[in-house]
């Protein structure tokens, strides 16, 4: 029995929600935990989670899973079939080189809470932050565009079968539309991403298709 805390707009969550989608797995419960009104800072919410962050996800009688790469591939260690990460050594480590790009490198610069620290504790103003935000992005398109032109690119990030890189990519082209970055200097990104598309379990799982979430970001 799966838990999974989590909110339409969370691009972390939709990472965890694209592989519960690809193993065939579906939460038993969701909790809605809404970003837009702080109530990841919950007392309740920060007991499963202390870094106040989504997703968090239970898996029966628990402990608690954080971290969406971590949640991933936690699931792909105990739901093998498919495989969300290559047989060999080096192409593990690249495929979880371009994930970490995105989920450690680019996403955690644009999350609420850095971008709450700019606007209530430096001052910063909207555009200048939507600034910040367009950088980060930037910076992780360029390079994961720079790595996607290598042999090793396929109709996905590696190879012909998705994977961890492929998910990440995702939710990277996802947060780019919802900050307005143009992504056309990135054609390979936004050819997988579009490729990503046309399969449900990444369709299904899009921040826009949730429950709460608008007709459009
Ligand atoms: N590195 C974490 C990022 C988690 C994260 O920052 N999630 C965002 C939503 S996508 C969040 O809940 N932010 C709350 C906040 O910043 O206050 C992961 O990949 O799970």
């Amino acid at each position: 029995m799966i838990k999974l805390f989590s909110f339409w707009r969370s691009l972390a969550t939709y990472r965890v929600r694209i592989a519960l989608n690809l193993k065939g797995l579906e939460p038993a419960e969701e909790v809605n935990i809404d970003l837009t009104k702080g109530h990841q800072l919950d007392p309740g919410y920060r007991a499963v989670n202390p870094m106040m962050a989504l997703p968090a996800l239970i898996d029966g009688d628990g402990p608690i899973l954080f971290e969406s790469l971590a949640i991933i591939e936690y699931l792909d260690e105990t739901h093998p079939d498919p495989p969300l990460l290559p047989k060999d050594a080096r192409g593990r480590a690249r495929v979880r080189g371009l994930a970490q790009i995105v989920a450690c490198d680019s996403h955690p610069l644009i999350v609420p809470r850095v971008r709450e620290y700019l606007e209530h504790e430096l001052k910063i103003d909207e555009p200048t932050r939507m600034a910040w935000c367009r950088h980060w992005h930037t910076r992780a398109l360029t390079a994961l565009e720079t790595h996607l032109k290598a042999k090793e690119t396929g109709r996905f990030c590696h190879g012909g079968e998705v994977t961890i890189a492929d998910i990440c990519l995702a939710s990277q082209a996802a947060g780019a539309k919802f900050f307005n970055v143009d992504t056309a200097p990135f054609p390979n990104v936004v050819r997988i991403a579009e490729t990503c598309q046309k399969i449900d379990a990444f369709a299904r799982a899009h921040p826009l298709k949730q429950p709460g979430a608008p007709a459009t970001a």
